[in-house]
């Protein structure tokens, strides 16, 4: 064994090793419980960063304990490998995304191996090989054929100036990003699943998932977003013509205080007064720009303009006037509201506004109503009671809702309504680094799905980008094609699939990666019975990627893919963790921009508490300016490179630094100081071993006769054992578990005895820590246990388990008071009776020196704390 640590040798031998040994790989094996542990795999962005780097680090700990534990353990891993940034990147290095991507994939995966994760990198997968997008495509052609995937218009950004359609985050405060133009919105032909149709069980199936963190279930509940209410009509005339207008309420209670109803830009109503006064169309113009991002409707400012059209309350006949509202969205309900000012904070702000009446027909006993602002009881729906509301006075909520409903439906102008947030999942994307949709456009016989026998639509790779939209749509070596139908010409579809698409049944994959006749196979039962067992990854997926790979789950279930296995969720448990913040620094230029300065270029000065607090720059040694601790990123160029760390320290000293900062699920504040400590520990702890081991072979001892230190060290390092399986097995607080072992070293560190005893119980401590800190610091741990145990391997070595006759305490230790002051102590079996600690007590140096001779007065003890003689 070497005399000093030197990282970067052992952990080259032991990747090697594993390597050789093929310790990472996962083959079925049906007579042991298997543990599918799944981090969410990366986009090929260029290299790892950190918030990589822990999650990869959370998934392979948990993945090495299992496989510890004697579960036979996948630990796969891929590459999200579609999606904007090729394309940005094209056009910025003008190589073909493609080749950007490969290159991405290769170094990414030379630094994942340089961190020594346990992945079975045979079931690798990229999703941007025909391989895998064949199968997603054939899914594709199933689900059209049962109208789960259809065709409608759909919204856009449009960049009038690059004539382009922009990604939501291509939008910045209404302008193209690149543009700065005026985004308009545009209508164009689009393809959606229908996950609507899945909405009540995506709902309802929350419920099983107690594996999963409350915070994410409730994320995915708000998204869904199920209302109860009322769908009703406000009938119409409109150039001789019939019409009604619907609207969506969950207070329908609440009817007779209609002042008004507002609907939204699109609304055929808002068309048609736009088209007839130009004051109209010129405000429709000005709502449909912008972006279409949700969020950007709820902060925007409320406007509106009246359409001039009347129409006819339900229940009062009375005539009520159609304004077009801005907080009116076309994509919820019916497009239109009835509005309630009275009782509907959006409502009440308008009115107030644009001075339209407000009519209070909800009241609270001991409130008053007032015009004066808004007060949160006017939305009461538990203490509210009907009031100025004719047949429906007195009334509460959810009676008068009934009445309502029923008087609607009896004049067959409503029905009761489930009423769901959650929209149709548009999928089709106008850019060319995505995977080809395959739909054939026939003017003789209209749309077709590719036949099986035709796909994969590969999607040509050797390209150059430039130019205004998809260079899929100028290739005609690309789109024209015949007609499966009549062999006619025909036009094959330009758009590609949006890449959470790939990313909806990935994991699916893993399981049979090599299968080239069948998207999936029964090693799917195998792997993904009961769920996956451990997700890992970030929060921010909490909503759009978890909410597609259940739906897309249950898809492939009823399409019978995963024959008579019923496979309904795919995450049994779900840990999302933390996110990795470090310290920023900046300086201010003339124009009091801010320039962000990477913290490894700058020497900081921190208080007790570690915080900086100054920092100079290195070049030039001059002050900068301490910022915010912020989530690492380019923006505040606040990011540390793993790389930097890995090769200064190790990939061991970069793991533990992660586990031990803090607990998974909070965030990771980065220090230079945390890791230089974690990179110091790895070194006493090789220390010991290598001092440890230089001292010879240890004879084989029995474990009794212990001396009380001896027994102590024993009893703590299998308390430890018990808690550190614990803390990674139940808790997944791993930082907790650290600490233990760092304490039990301390104790080990503490024992001075060179005895025989001593050596075998240094030994069994040494090894079993080795063992422990496995998950963690596999590296190091496969060498000190080489070096502990000559001739075996880590690899391969179970868990360890607690020895329950190490915890039995067989002596007690007792406070010895003289006169109540504090004089020493008393070590006494643990089943010693009060007349025998009485005469140990009455025996010991301490009270012979103070009693000297005399009987004491009294003699007070607490049972196992403490014994006082009172002279
Ligand atoms: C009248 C009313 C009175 C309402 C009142 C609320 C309180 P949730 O719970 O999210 O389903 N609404 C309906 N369609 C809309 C649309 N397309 N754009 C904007 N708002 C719309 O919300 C349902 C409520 O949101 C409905 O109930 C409607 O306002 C509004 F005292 O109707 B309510
Ligand atoms: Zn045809």
């Amino acid at each position: 064994m070497q005399e000093k640590y030197q990282p970067a040798d052992v952990e080259i031998a032991a990747q090697d090793f594993w390597n050789r040994s093929g310790a990472a790989r996962a083959i079925e094996d049906i007579n042991r419980p298997k543990y599918y542990c799944l981090s969410m795999f990366p986009y090929p962005s260029g290299k790892l960063h950190m918030g990589h780097v822990r999650n990869y680090t959370i998934g392979d700990v948990l993945a090495r304990f299992h496989r510890m534990l004697g579960d036979n353990v996948m630990q796969p891993m891929g590459w999200d490998a579609f999606g904007m940034p090729a394309e940005n990147a094209a056009i910025q290095n003008n190589v073909p995304p493609a080749q950007w991507t490969y290159a991405n994939i290769d170094y990414m995966k030379t630094q994942l191996k340089r961190l020594g994760f346990a992945i079975d990198w045979e079931r690798e997968l990229a999703t941007c090989r025909p391989e895998y997008y064949r199968w997603e495509q054939w899914l594709f052609t199933r689900l059209y054929n049962k109208g789960l995937i259809y065709q409608r218009l759909g919204t856009v950004n449009w960049d009038p100036v690059e004539q382009t359609v922009l990604a939501n985050e291509q939008v910045i405060d209404g302008r193209g990003w690149r543009s700065g133009a005026l985004i308009e919105k545009r209508e164009i032909p689009m393809y959606y699943m229908k996950i609507t149709t899945y909405a009540e069980e995506l709902l309802a199936d929350l419920d099983q998932l107690d594996g999963w963190p409350e915070q994410v279930r409730l994320m995915q509940k708000n998204w869904i977003g199920k209302s109860t209410g009322v769908r009703f009509a406000f009938p119409y005339e409109l150039d001789g013509q019939p019409g009604q207008l619907w609207v969506f309420t969950t207070r329908a209670d609440t009817i007779m205080g209609v002042t008004f109803c507002a609907v939204a830009a699109e609304h055929p109503l808002a068309s048609y007064a736009a088209a007839r006064d130009p004051r109209v169309a010129a405000f429709v113009e000005e709502c449909k720009q912008g972006g279409v991002a949700e969020a950007d409707l709820a902060t925007m400012d409320k406007k509106g303009l009246p359409t001039g059209i009347f129409v006819t309350h339900p229940l009062s006949g009375e005539q009520i006037e159609v304004w077009i509202g801005n907080y009116v969205l076309m994509s919820y309900g019916d497009g239109a509201v009835m509005a309630v000012p009275a009782h509907d904070e959006r409502d009440f702000a308008f009115a107030r506004k644009y001075g339209l009446p407000i009519k209070q027909v909800i009241a609270v006993a001991g409130e008053t109503f007032s015009l004066d602002g808004w007060q949160e009881w006017y939305a009461d729906k538990q203490r509210g009671v009907c009031v100025n509301s004719g047949n429906y006075d007195g009334l509460d909520c959810k009676t008068a809702v009934e009445a309502i409903a029923a008087d609607l439906a009896a004049q067959g102008l409503g029905e009761k309504k489930v009423q769901f947030r959650l929209r149709d999942w548009g999928i089709s994307r106008q850019r060319y680094w995505g995977c080809p949709i395959p739909i054939i456009h026939c003017t003789t016989c209209g749309d077709l799905p590719v036949p099986d026998q035709d796909l994969p639509v590969v999607l040509p790779e050797n390209i150059t980008i430039g130019g205004a939209g998809s260079p899929l749509a100028r290739m005609p070596e690309f789109y024209e094609t015949t007609c499966p139908g009549c062999g006619g010409k025909a036009r094959r579809e330009t758009d590609t699939m949006d890449t959470f698409v790939e990313s909806s049944w990935y994991f699916l994959r893993y399981c049979c990666p090599d299968n080239d006749h069948a998207m999936v196979d029964e090693r799917v039962a195998y792997w993904c019975a009961g769920g996956i067992d451990q997700y890992i990854g970030g929060i921010e997926h909490a909503i759009l990627h978890l909410l597609y790979s259940r739906f897309w789950t249950k898809l492939m279930r009823d399409l019978g893919l995963f024959g008579e296995h019923r496979l309904d969720e795919p995450f049994a448990h779900l840990l999302t963790q933390g996110m990795v913040v470090a310290p920023t620094f900046y300086r201010e230029d003339s124009h009091g921009k801010k320039q962000w300065l990477n913290p490894a270029e700058v020497d900081a000065v921190h208080d007790e508490r570690g915080r900086a607090v100054g920092a100079t720059l290195r070049a030039d040694g001059l002050p900068v300016i301490v910022g915010g601790i912020e989530k690492m990123s380019k923006s505040k160029n606040n990011g540390v490179d793993p790389q930097a760390l890995i090769e200064q320290f190790g990939a061991d000293t970069a793991r533990l630094f992660i586990m031990f900062a803090s607990p998974p699920d909070q965030s990771l504040e980065w220090s230079d100081a945390g890791v230089e400590g974690a990179f110091r520990f790895l070194k006493r702890l090789w220390r010991f071993v290598y001092e440890h081991v230089s001292a010879g072979p240890v004879a084989p001892t029995p474990a009794a006769h212990l001396s009380t230190e001896l027994q102590g060290l024993r009893r703590q390092l299998h308390q430890t054992i018990g808690k550190v399986a614990d803390d990674y097995g139940r808790r997944k607080q791993f930082n907790t578990a650290i600490a233990a072992v760092m304490e039990l070293l301390n104790a080990y560190a503490r024992i001075t005895d060179d005895s025989a005893a001593a050596r075998a119980v240094r030994q069994e401590t040494l090894e079993a820590v080795t063992l422990m800190l496995n998950p963690i610091v596999p590296h190091i741990c496969e060498a000190l246990y080489a070096a502990l145990r000559p001739g075996h391997t880590l690899s391969g070595q179970a868990f360890p388990k607690p020895d329950a006759s190490a915890l039995v305490q067989n002596e007690i230790e007792l406070v010895l008071q003289i006169n109540g002051k504090l004089r020493g102590s008393l070590r006494v079996p643990a089943a010693a009776d009060r007349a025998s600690i009485e005469s140990a007590a009455l025996a010991s140096e301490t009270a012979q020196k103070h009693l000297a001779g005399t009987a004491p007065r009294k003699l007070i003890m607490v049972p196992g704390r403490l014994v006082n003689i009172v002279t």
